[in-house]
């Protein structure tokens, strides 16, 4: 990996937004993740409370702390010179905790956090039966300044999440909440939805006559595909924020009954890479160089 500062990052991160076209991100949940994110060539990664609290094996509904979402997503940042915006739930808590968070997050090297308008302790969205309680709006209005009032760096990015349509309260809802939310200082909107098809969140971009740039997670609609969204130039985000993780379990489990079923481990070379390749991955061969050069 080049060594890329995290002025550089933020910068990339800022252009992202201005420049033509839709930048792409996938969701990680742990620094190797991420490093393979930016091998395959994706343009940033999104830090995912779903596969943050994955990989500890807990539900994405703010049990584990901000400490280790935060010391998470920084050992991705440390591993990648492309950007990493990170999924901050509803930011912890009340204003107070969005502003430590900020703090936290900048100190890791991260570009930007997405806020949602839910209440704390949130639900993941896309949970069937989930808790999926909104904010008041002017609570959330709160926070989007804190956030923005206390950044360190100019570029850092606010993005404002918003969750009407998740929890099923409507177009008009997810507008105004999206007005107000610009209105606060918000970078960006990710507006989100649980349904299977695009269909509401087209219309939602049809009625968005701002500049402010916004962010789709399509892991419900995965009929939009990238081709469709490059026309929409409202868009200017695009998170696949957890198709490696899903694809991992699916990879791990099969692996694992195929042990079972042979009794052994001599039927699995095709299933895995060689463990050279994880060394790689860990950075072995740059170690090796240092060696070389610093070792006696
Ligand atoms: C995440 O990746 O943690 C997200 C997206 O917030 S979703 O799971 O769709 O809520
Ligand atoms: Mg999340």
């Amino acid at each position: 990996m080049t060594i890329v500062s995290q002025r550089e990052k933020l910068r990339k991160a800022r252009e992202f937004l201005t420049r033509p076209g839709v930048a792409l991100g996938v969701g990680a949940g742990d620094a190797l993740g991420a490093k393979l994110i930016e091998k395959a060539g994706f343009d940033f990664i999104w830090s995912s409370s779903l596969c943050v609290s994955a990989s500890y094996a807990v539900p994405d509904a703010n049990l584990i702390s901000m400490s280790q979402y935060c010391d998470t997503a920084r050992g991705m940042n440390e591993v990648v010179s492309i950007p990493v915006i990170a999924d901050c739930d509803t930011g912890y808590g009340n204003a107070n905790n969005v502003i430590y968070a900020v703090k936290k997050f900048e100190e890791a090297g991260i570009v930007g956090i997405s806020i949602e308008d839910k209440k704390f302790p949130k639900d993941n969205s896309l949970l069937e039966g989930g808790r999926q309680e909104l904010a008041p709006i002017d609570e959330f209005v709160g926070k989007i300044k804190a956030a923005k009032d206390h950044q360190q760096n100019e570029e850092f990015i606010v993005i404002a999440r918003v969750e009407a349509l998740i929890a099923g309260w409507g177009q008009e809802e997810a507008l105004q909440r999206s007005l107000r939310y610009v209105e606060a200082g918000a970078d960006c909107i990710l507006i989100h939805s649980k349904a299977k098809q695009p269909d509401e969140i087209l219309e939602f971009i049809r009625n968005w006559n701002q500049p402010t740039p916004l962010i789709l997670v399509p892991t419900n609609y995965p009929s939009l595909t990238l081709k469709e969204v490059e026309k929409l130039k409202e868009v200017k985000l695009f998170i696949y924020a957890n198709q490696p993780l899903r694809a991992s379990v699916k990879a791990q489990e099969a692996l694992l009954e195929e042990i079972k079923r042979a009794g052994g481990i001599h039927t699995i070379d095709p299933m895995m890479v060689p463990v050279s390749h994880i060394f790689d991955l860990q950075g072995v061969p740059k170690m090796k160089e240092d060696e070389k050069k610093y070792l006696v």
